[in-house]
């Protein structure tokens, strides 16, 4: 049994969406603090509630599936986290620390937990970021991400924890909406276009931020967790890349397709967060060990997006005209 901690998240649903194929729905236990705002979530497999913050209740779903591998994604994301320092503190940080000690306690085979590019602060080179650099991160979600690989590395070392991460950059995909991102103006556009309505960006024209598209994301993540343990050489977490655009880039792109889509620029607190992450990730030591390899361009994802967008209305945010 596999257990996704988060699973009605962006990322949690596309990737219990994935595990399910892979292993089996009824193998694949989707849990989250809230009911399934994704009828799926809970139709096609096993879903229970679950609070990562309520140890026993953890302690409860872990005894009763004994999962060989546990995907913990539930935290706050950089945005809202700002907006909640403490309690994006103890979310980030107390989920963690409750699902690593289930995991020792259980003998879970496997944790994977993300980390992200925001990780990194103003003073990292910003550039082709290195894996090992300065990072000064400035926001609460950043600092509980580099506090969090560190535990991760402790828990490999201390307790022979089988721990795997990966700092994503900014996810775009159209199963799911992001939850309180800076990057989720890139998935928010996608919607606005095919609607057919104008967009306002909260960031400037020319934020340069590092992205990658939702098959890359839960193919690298996938290829991580099946690659055999000896090639997963850092147990912080790894940089991981596919492109880098800005604002104005994929308006461009988005413009191949409807010409007549406008953006304007209405940059607010999170152009701060933007200005303090990199423009462009070195993933040299994803593609070594384990051999990663990013499949899609910013025209592919576009082209991608406004396909499955248009031809499956599902998946169509209801936006007000
Ligand atoms: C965020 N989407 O914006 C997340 C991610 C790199 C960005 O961590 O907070």
């Amino acid at each position: 049994t596999i257990l996704v901690i988060g699973a009605g998240g962006q990322l949690g649903f596309e990737l219990t969406h994935e595990l399910r194929q892979i292993y089996g729905a009824s193998n694949v236990v989707a849990a989250d603090v809230r009911l399934p705002k994704h009828p799926e979530l809970a139709d096609a497999g096993p879903f229970v509630q679950l609070d990562v913050l309520d140890k026993a209740g953890l302690g409860e779903v872990m005894q009763r599936y004994k999962p060989k591998q546990v995907y913990h994604l539930a935290a706050l994301l950089s945005a809202t986290a700002e907006k909640n320092p403490k309690f994006g503190w103890e979310l980030n940080m107390d989920g963690l620390f409750n699902v690593l000690d289930a995991a020792v306690e259980h003998g879970t085979g496997r944790v994977y937990w993300p980390s992200s590019i925001a990780v990194f602060g103003p003073n990292t080179p910003r550039d082709n970021t290195p894996q090992y650099t300065v990072m000064d991160p400035g926001t609460i979600y950043g600092i509980s991400k580099q506090a969090g690989e560190l535990w991760l590395d402790w828990y490999n070392r201390k307790h022979g924890l089988d721990v795997r991460s990966l700092r994503y950059p900014g996810l775009i995909g159209y199963k799911s909406l992001p939850g309180g991102g800076t990057t989720d103006y890139a998935v928010d556009i996608y919607h606005h276009a095919v609607h057919g309505l104008p967009y306002q960006c909260f960031l400037q024209e020319d934020t340069y931020l590092p992205m990658m598209y939702m098959p890359d994301a839960l193919k690298a993540t996938l290829d991580l967790m099946h690659a055999p343990s000896e090639q997963i050489k850092i147990r912080t977490s790894y940089n991981l890349g596919a492109m880098s655009f800005s604002p104005r880039e994929i308006t461009q792109s988005i413009q191949q397709h409807l010409p007549n889509f406008e953006v304007t620029y209405q940059p607010d607190s999170r152009q701060q967060i933007a200005d303090s992450w990199p423009k462009s990730i070195d993933d040299s030591r994803a593609r070594q060990d384990w051999g990663w390899t990013p499949q899609f361009d910013l025209g592919a994802m576009t082209a991608d997006m406004l396909k499955h967008l248009q031809e499956e209305p599902q998946y169509l945010a209801p936006l007000a005209a």
